[in-house]
């Protein structure tokens, strides 16, 4: 087992794998930039180093200076957290050749999932249902509409590098796909320095509902159900719940079992997602796969009664997954608020600043995973999640009213919080009711449903934003996103400023 792990991320996550740590034995380091001197996740830790500036480029982001922090604290292993360098396929690379052990999957697994159009070639050779559309990028016009009246209209085109939304395109009709296209690939271009556009049939309304697997390195691979995903805003998680409302026992089932056979195709190993968009119909198809530990796991965890930091740590260090699939049960259900330092009344424009007061809820069935204190200035830097509150309960509507409660007595002062925003996603009947898809909290805001058309509050955010960032020093990516500036920054400028 190892005996030391340096923690390559600040906020809620850090100090998450920093309590997993502590309950092995391992001792947890901490890095931290500028602007996190007295972040959480730097008190916790048993050791804490200087990494640079703010700028994710020159901490987080930066690889040499990891690894230097690595040497000289004398870890054995290196966990990413999620967002940062975590799907960095250089990165695990680099770990392995300084003998440092990368705490996920393997460089050349993250490079296999990380091209949608190449994810999507390797689940044609092992036979998994997929959206229906190109296996490759799209080399003109011509072929575009040929592709798109074989698989019928609505279509969707997507950047092979992308993600997020990024470079997507809904095309409705035939007139509309020669300048979609164009517009796609520009904005892959800028956005992952990739113009690879693929075309996909559009899937209506469809739910976001992924799959979490575990694999070791001996060859066991295990499916630990679902979790509905389907409350986005801007292409970010909003609330996420386990399990589906939608998902009985043979849906797991058979939708577990591609997950794993996903992850062997990829030979996969340490905790994953197998993503789906499910149809109207309860038809899924696989999206594609989350290399990492994601944000929402501990619905997963609460449901299953597992640690999936400890097993991610287990694994890492050679060992064997300690249970098979018809061990794994789950019992109750879980869901969980991003409580972000936001404002939802101005157009959730970034609310940072001096946490002046603070009262936490707890209770029965909450867990409340956070990065912040009273006292503790929330930096403009870096993405705006402050904390997790996650709900359980032995049915969904016991799960709702724990977490109503919560909320309710959730008590922050200095900055503004989206809290508002989840006691209204709680107490609307179409929630309760569990009528999801991805166009939920559009509808639920009353905004037109994506892109959000641009209005004066939103530019006003925009610029203010701008400001910020400019004056402040360059941000930090969102969950998943490879590139050196914040994503949830940039989607405030692009849409405010169109
Ligand atoms: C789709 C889709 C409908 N049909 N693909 C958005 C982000 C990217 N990861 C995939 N996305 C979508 N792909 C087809 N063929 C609808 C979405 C989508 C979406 C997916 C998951 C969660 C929220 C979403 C919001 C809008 C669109």
């Amino acid at each position: 087992m190892f005996k030391k792990i340096l923690i390559a991320n600040r906020g809620e996550i850090a100090v998450r794998v920093i309590r997993a740590c502590r309950e092995l034995g391992i001792r947890s380091v901490a890095a931290y930039s500028d602007v996190d001197r007295a972040s959480l996740h730097v008190i916790k830790a048993d050791e804490a180093y200087y990494l640079g500036p703010a700028a994710a480029t020159e901490s987080y982001l930066n690889i040499a200076r990891i690894l230097d922090v690595a040497r000289r604290a004398g870890a054995d292993a290196i966990h990413p957290g999620y967002g940062f360098l975590s799907e960095n396929a250089k990165f695990a690379r680099a770990c392995a050749r300084t003998g440092i052990k990368f705490i996920g999957p393997t460089g050349d697994a993250m490079e296999t999932m990380g091209s949608k159009t190449g994810a999507r070639r390797a689940m044609e050779r092992a036979g998994i249902p997929f959206v229906p559309g190109s296996l490759r990028g799209l080399a003109s016009a011509e072929e575009s509409e040929k592709v798109a009246e074989q698989i019928g209209y609505p279509v969707m085109l997507k950047a092979a590098s992308g993600g997020g939304g990024k470079g997507m395109r809904l095309v409705h009709e035939r007139a509309e796909l020669r300048a979609a296209l164009e517009g796609a690939k520009s904005e892959a271009a800028r956005s992952f320095g990739d113009d690879e556009v693929y075309i996909e049939k559009a899937i209506v309304r469809p739910r976001h509902i992924e799959m979490q697997i575990l694999g070791d390195e001996h060859g066991h691979v295990v499916y630990l159900g679902e979790r509905e995903c389907s409350i986005q805003r801007r292409h970010q998680k909003v609330v996420e719940e386990a399990p589906s409302a939608i998902v009985d026992d043979d849906m797991r089932r058979r939708m577990g079992e591609i997950a794993v056979r996903v992850a062997r195709a990829a030979n996969y190993t340490n905790a994953g997602t197998v993503e789906f968009l499910v149809d109207a119909e309860k038809n899924f198809y696989f999206l594609e796969m989350n290399t990492r530990l994601q944000v929402e796991h501990p619905v997963t965890e609460l449901v299953t009664g597992l640690d999936l930091v400890h097993l991610q740590i287990l694994i890492a260090s050679g060992g064997e997954l300690p249970f098979q699939q018809e061990h794994v049960t789950t019992r109750g259900h879980a869901i969980e608020c991003r409580i972000c330092a936001e404002d939802p009344d101005n157009h959730f424009f970034p609310s940072p600043g001096k946490i002046t007061m603070l009262v936490a809820p707890a209770g029965p069935g909450i867990r409340h995973d956070s990065g912040s204190y009273e006292g503790w200035t929330v930096p403009i830097d870096y993405d705006p999640l402050l904390a997790k509150l996650i709900g359980y309960g032995s049915d969904r509507n016991q799960a709702t009213t724990r977490l109503q409660r919560a909320l309710a007595e959730y008590f922050i002062c200095g900055i503004k919080t989206n809290i508002p925003l989840f006691q209204r996603i709680l107490r609307d009947p179409d929630f309760q009711a569990a009528r999801l898809d991805t166009g939920y909290l559009e509808r639920l805001l009353g905004g037109p449903s994506e892109p959000q058309a641009s209005s004066e509050g939103a530019k006003v955010a925009a610029i203010a934003t701008a400001l910020f960032a400019a004056m402040e020093g360059a941000g930090a990516p969102a969950e998943a996103t490879p590139v050196n500036s914040a994503n949830w920054k940039r989607a405030a400028l692009r849409d405010g400023l169109r």
